[in-house]
């Protein structure tokens, strides 16, 4: 199989599972549990920090880490997806922003030990991630998609943050645009089937 998906349910994989199935191209998923990841030499040959998404394109010998990396890959590899808008500067601008701020917040308040004292460092990355999806609520006023006017990489990128920021004490998806816009996400073919293929649950006014 050319394409293989080296994932966990509900992680960074979300999004480049949910690109391959919108390119509707063929795709093996192979679940690492997370023990398995860190402690797997040969997994950590691929990906040396040795977490999730990896994706492997045997066609190119290519090993691809970092999930935002992935969906640009994608992007150029299958143009007829239109997973990368024909005018790129929004698309970049976004998806570096989902990525550089918006992830690394979620990321700091999910493992908020590994910076320092948990507490205050989960209280400081639930504020920034708070102020990264005001600012996103904000850019979808009066529109659907956030970088173009049809489904880029960066909708699948933002669902992902969406859904994994659904604990916060403040949800992202208490946000009007970002419901909206987490409701015309999941409604993509691509996008419901890795919700299937990675048995997700959904809040009950998505269902
Ligand atoms: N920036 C990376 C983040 C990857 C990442 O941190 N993945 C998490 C799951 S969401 C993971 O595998 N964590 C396991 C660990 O850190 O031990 C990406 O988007 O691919």
């Amino acid at each position: 199989m050319g394409l293989v998906l080296y994932w966990r349910p509900g992680t960074a994989s979300m999004a480049p599972h949910a690109a391959l199935a919108e390119i509707g191209v063929d795709y093996r998923l192979e679940l690492i549990e997370r023990d398995e990841a860190q402690a797997d030499e040969k997994y950590r040959a691929l990906n040396p920090l040795g977490v999730v998404p990896t994706l492997v394109d045997s066609e190119q010998g290519l090993v691809l880490t970092e999930s935002a990396a992935i969906l640009l890959y994608l992007g150029d590899r299958y143009p007829e997806a239109q997973l990368a808008p024909a005018d790129r500067a929004d698309y970049y601008r976004w998806l570096v922003f989902l990525t550089n701020t918006a992830q690394t917040a979620m990321l700091r308040w999910f493992y908020p030990e590994r910076y320092g004292s948990g507490d205050e460092v989960a209280a400081a990355a639930a504020r920034d991630a708070g102020e990264a999806f005001d600012i996103l609520d904000g850019a979808l006023a009066g529109r659907t998609w956030l970088a173009a006017d049809h489904r880029t990489g960066a909708d699948l990128f933002l669902f992902m943050l969406t859904r994994w920021a659904r604990r916060l004490e403040a949800p992202a998806w208490d946000r009007a645009n970002l419901r909206a816009h987490f409701l015309a996400t999941l409604a993509l073919p691509g996008v419901r089937r890795m919700q299937e293929e990675q048995g997700l649950d959904l809040p009950d006014w998505a269902v």
